[in-house]
């Protein structure tokens, strides 16, 4: 239902950074077509990107990035940081769109990425201290399934993570429960695509969930197919704290989707496409890293009371 209050929201939330695109092929070490969707996290008080790198070949692979603002002076590994593993069949075509959470158990963090195996896209997963090397625990579910990432905590016991396989032809976002990160269980649909909405041919995750007092922020893109092309844009959903495959509220409009010319135009026109989010404390701000057009990497950034004001603003699910 229409709200003119919430649409003022969702449309005055995220303001682009100036300076964007913030990394470009132009600015890499070593030569590449693109770089885009990165993970994003804090750490030692800077900012890391985990970008997707698209390599002359094709295929793609993870290159860390560093900024202490987070917007500029990016410091970029001069080698790839994480290429597909030759040997394994599931990496055979490389690695893609990562998330990362730190897992406080375990102490290290998780990166959830996909990658690309002979049987089509699948969720992997590798833990890390340190962004230099890389333990990989494998494949966690059968292909075809992307955008994925774990929840930082247990619930009940169980770690939970989301994804998005595609199941006769349609993308919905699912959600699963594992005792040990490496057998999942309990699959569930935590959202569905909406017919005739900006999210009605797929949907999927955008970044890592962002723990809110009201519960878990999920922000999610969606696609809608027009005769022209298929346009990526994000909106939001909100989750139960300690059952987060209960979805409390979900929004109707997106928040963030194509506008500015370096979103438009690229390798693929018409796509927002957020995979790392950053909240930064001292200013109340969530920055969050897209792949603009698949092919650069942008930002731009919300105040935290707001984004909290909008969600609480959306219509409770019905499922
Ligand atoms: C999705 C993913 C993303 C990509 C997006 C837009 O299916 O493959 O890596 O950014 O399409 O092309």
């Amino acid at each position: 239902m229409r709200s003119p209050k919430r649409e003022k929201l969702a449309a005055d939330m995220f303001k682009r950074f100036e300076g964007n695109p913030i990394l470009t092929s132009k600015d890499w070490p070593y030569p590449i077509n693109s770089v885009f969707n990165p993970a994003a996290v804090r750490i030692d008080g800077e900012v890391l990107l985990l970008n997707r790198v698209e390599s002359l070949r094709g295929f793609s692979h993870l290159t860390v990035a560093r900024s202490k603002d987070g917007l500029t002076n990016w410091k970029i590994d001069k080698e790839p940081t994480m290429i597909a593993d030759m040997e394994s069949k599931e990496e055979r075509w490389g690695l893609e769109d990562p998330r990362i959470v730190w897992l406080e158990e375990q102490k290290q963090y998780a990166i959830t990425y996909v990658s690309f195996s002979e049987g089509g896209p699948l969720v992997s997963l590798a833990i890390t201290k340190n962004f230099q090397t890389f333990a990989r625990l494998g494949a966690l579910l059968p292909p075809e399934d992307k955008d994925a990432c774990l929840f930082p905590r247990r619930f009940n016991g169980r770690f939970a993570m989301i994804h998005r396989p595609i199941v006769s032809g349609e993308a919905h976002i699912w959600i699963s429960m594992s005792p040990d990160l490496k057998h999942w269980g309990d699959h569930r649909v935590l959202l569905q695509t909406r017919h005739a909405y900006w999210d009605a041919t797929r949907i999927g995750l955008a970044c890592q969930p962002i723990e809110i007092p009201e519960g878990w922020l999920l922000l999610y893109h969606g696609v809608r197919m027009t005769t022209a092309s298929q346009i990526y844009r994000i909106g939001l959903a909100l989750l139960d704290k300690e059952e987060p495959w209960r979805v409390l509220r979900r929004g109707e409009e997106w928040v963030l989707g194509p506008r500015e010319m370096y979103e438009r135009i690229g390798d693929v026109g018409d796509v927002t496409f957020v995979t790392g989010g950053v909240v930064m404390e001292d200013e109340n701000q969530l920055y969050v890293y897209y792949g603009a057009a698949d092919d650069k990497v942008a930002v731009a950034m919300a105040d935290m009371n707001k984004i909290r004001e909008y969600i609480m603003e959306c219509p409770e699910y019905e499922g």
